[in-house]
């Protein structure tokens, strides 16, 4: 075995050169790897090898690129670099691969002549997530083995595929076993010398596009299926365009557009806020004071209190990886109807098949009676959001449940700690803060009590990957990170009415801002009478609640709704705004659009400061991926920490200051983003 380098070593297997590649934790093609595969190429070409199988340690193949340093990908050796030496290669080259090859990784796969892999593997090109194209050929290469149309797919919807489909595909030539991927690989490669197996270049291959030259309508057709869901992004647009060359051009015009516009792509902002993204969910996971190695228990079966909404969306996420889930309420009736709500969830869910629905519901036992939670590892309360009622479930889940269970909270707003208190076992007591419909949403804020243990938030942080969630831990204060930080900005909307700006102009910029839909819209399908007006404190939202205007679940809210639920402006919704100003005396205002998004947004950001000063979130990057998954705040922007620190801290304070003045109270800037925009620093790092 020869090493080439810190993280590569070369090695004789009989005849075939073996490189191996050794870069925790994802082999990511940074510089030192690079010139690892490039001199190791090299020197196995130059070697008296009959062939060559690239192979990784480790947990994976090459995940791509290495995405904290893209400047990186300038030096040389490029990509390209290895590339050009695969595709000169003039004897079999094999990539074998297990885990994940993505992006760069499968880039360098696809210049091999043949590619084995084992089940569990994964391939994919998902730079579109971090508002990229593939950058080595990928765009080109693909679409030559799979065809257009399955490389269009696969490159704008960024998602892998399975070993066994791409071998379906012939992306993958060969399935080895699960635990034998380099006596596969050999083997395979072996057979192929033996036998003669001609080399397969992929930038020779034309059999796949030739079929679609001249046909410009598969590309249309894609472009405008795909538009409303790529709204905003530069990328997607960019890929197809790659890819139609690579139907209509020469191998090397199609990659140097490729390159073109993957420079472009990497230098804009979208980009930069993406990948700042991939990061900070990263990071949202880490917590300073619970080593990594903290051990986590094992949870086996879990129950939930409720059986409403969210209760049952909750007991979902588990029954999805099949975790058998207690479900408890007080009523038979409620139990039933719970259960029949599941139950519709499934039967109604994208590509759901009956055995699935089945399988799902029967991890699912009702009850009526607490102490069938005595052997449950984890129990999570989600009934009515008032602190006695969760007390008492709190004193009686202490009763019911085996020492070293974890008991969690559902609540969003209420002080977990004296929730706690109300246990002997304040320790085992966490919040599982999930977002409505639960088993949708993406987000789980995980809450951290006082005294909370290590073990118990661990154990939360485990249990949350599992069932997929996108993590955010949050102390314990009022409306904890998400809610909290997205409340002024919702509260707002009265001064806004109060203004006489029309609910669809406000939506409008919110939405061309990139939210899927503006604050209105939002209200009316969340429902206008989910939250009371504070006492003594009178709302328009309140006030069309009363009048029946519940939102897109009934009566309509601030639109009008048809039967497919398209909104329209509403004559009666805009004569209860109408007479509320009235009779509050507010005068109606000019306010520009650059106004309302600098108000909504900077709102926010204001919270944001707060939240991070009083330690509710331990980090700014925390917050962006909190409203991210939680508010929809679009990712192109990084989240409202983020976008702030883009437009200088100096001139959001500004703008707070002159809001301050001209519309109230709630614009006075947070000390700590006065103090930040005066040292020149930022909320997500130095300066
Ligand atoms: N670059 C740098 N660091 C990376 C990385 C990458 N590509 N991928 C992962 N990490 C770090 C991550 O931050 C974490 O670090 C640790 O590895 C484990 O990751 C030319 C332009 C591979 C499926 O987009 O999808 O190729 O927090 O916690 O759940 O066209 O990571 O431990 O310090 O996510 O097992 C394209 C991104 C790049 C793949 C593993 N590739 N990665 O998931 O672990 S662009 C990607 C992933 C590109 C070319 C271009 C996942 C994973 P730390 P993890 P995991």
């Amino acid at each position: 075995m020869t090493a080439i380098n810190a993280v590569t070593d070369l090695s004789q297997d009989g005849e075939v050169a073996v490189l191996t590649l050794n870069s925790p934790p994802v082999n990511a093609l940074s510089l030192t790897v690079r010139e690892g595969l490039f001199e190791g190429f090299k020197q196995a070409l130059a070697s008296s090898a009959k062939a060559v199988v690239v192979i990784c340690d480790g947990r994976t193949f090459i995940a791509g690129a290495d995405v904290s340093n893209l400047a990186d990908m300038l030096k040389d050796p490029s990509i390209e670099d290895i590339q050009k030496l695969m595709d000169g290669a003039d004897r079999p080259v094999v990539a074998a691969i297990h885990g994940t090859a993505l992006g760069g990784g499968l880039e360098i796969a696809l210049c091999a002549h043949f590619r084995v892999a084992v089940p569990s593997a994964r391939l994919g090109l998902p730079e579109v997530n971090l508002g990229l194209l593939p950058g080595a050929g990928g765009t080109q290469r693909l679409p030559r083995v799979l065809g257009p149309q399955k490389a269009l797919e696969m490159i704008t919807s960024g998602k892998p595929i399975r070993a066994a489909e791409a071998l379906e595909l012939g992306l993958v030539d060969e399935l080895v076993a699960e635990d034998g991927l380099r006596a596969g690989a050999l083997s395979f490669v072996r057979k192929a010398l033996a036998g003669g197996r001609p080399l397969v270049r992929l930038r020779d291959r034309d059999d796949k596009v030739a079929p679609f030259r001249g046909k410009p309508e598969l590309f249309e057709t894609f472009r405008q299926a795909t538009a409303k869901n790529f709204r905003g992004q530069v990328a997607p647009d960019w890929i197809v365009e790659c890819v139609e060359a690579a139907v209509e051009k020469p191998f090397d015009e199609g990659l140097a557009l490729e390159k073109q516009r993957f420079f472009q792509a990497a230098m804009s902002p979208q980009s930069a806020a993406r990948r700042y993204y991939f990061f900070a969910e990263r990071s949202a996971q880490k917590i300073p004071d619970v080593p990594a190695e903290t051990a986590a228990r094992e949870v086996k079966s879990v129950g939930v209190i409720g059986a409403g909404t969210m209760g049952g969306g909750i007991a979902m996420n588990f029954a999805n990886i099949g975790v058998p889930v207690t479900i408890i309420e007080m009523k038979p009736e409620a139990l039933e109807h719970g259960l029949s709500v599941i139950r519709g969830n499934y039967e109604r869910s994208r590509g759901a098949r009956p055995e699935e629905t089945e399988k799902r519901m029967s991890l699912l036992k009702g009850s009526l009676d607490m102490a069938d939670l005595k052997d449950c590892d984890l129990v999570i309360e989600a009934v009515f959001e008032n602190l006695e009622v969760k007390k008492q479930v709190f004193q009686k889940l202490d009763q019911a449940c085996k020492p070293g269970a974890i008991l969690a909270s559902n609540t969003s707003y209420l002080n977990l700690n004296e929730i706690a208190a109300a246990t002997g076992r304040p320790q085992d007591v966490i919040g599982l803060h999930f977002f409505s419909p639960a088993q949708v949403m993406p987000l789980l804020e995980i809450v951290r009590g006082d005294k909370t243990s290590p073990e118990a938030l661990a154990t939360a942080v485990d249990l949350a990957k599992r069932i997929r969630k996108t993590i955010v831990i949050s102390r314990v204060g009022p409306g904890f990170i998400a809610n909290r930080v997205a409340m002024p900005r919702l509260t707002e909307i009265n001064s806004f009415l109060l203004e006489g700006l029309p609910p669809a102009r406000v939506d409008k910029v919110l939405y061309e801002f990139g939210f899927p839909m503006g604050p209105f819209a939002m209200l009316d399908l969340v429902g206008l009478d989910v939250i009371a007006d504070p006492p003594g404190h009178q709302t328009i939202r309140g006030r069309m609640a009363e009048a029946g205007r519940r939102g897109q679940k009934g009566g309509g809210g601030f639109y009008d709704y048809d039967e497919s639920r398209n909104p329209r402006p509403s004559p009666a919704a805009d004569k209860i705004i109408e007479d509320f100003r009235i009779a509050s005396g507010a005068a109606i205002k000019e306010v520009t659009d650059e106004e309302i998004l600098e108000r909504s947004l900077y709102l926010e950001v204001n919270e944001g400061a707060k939240v991070l000063e009083e330690g509710i979130a331990m980090r700014a990057s925390d917050i962006d991926v909190a409203l991210i998954n939680g508010y929809g705040w679009p990712v192109d922007r990084g989240g409202p920490m983020y976008y702030a620190d883009q437009i200088g801290l100096d001139k959001v304070v500004a703008k707070l200051k002159e809001f301050e003045l001209k519309y109230g109270p709630q614009y006075k800037p947070a000390p700590r983003l006065e103090r930040l925009a005066a040292e020149g620093k930022k909320l997500t790092g130095k300066s």
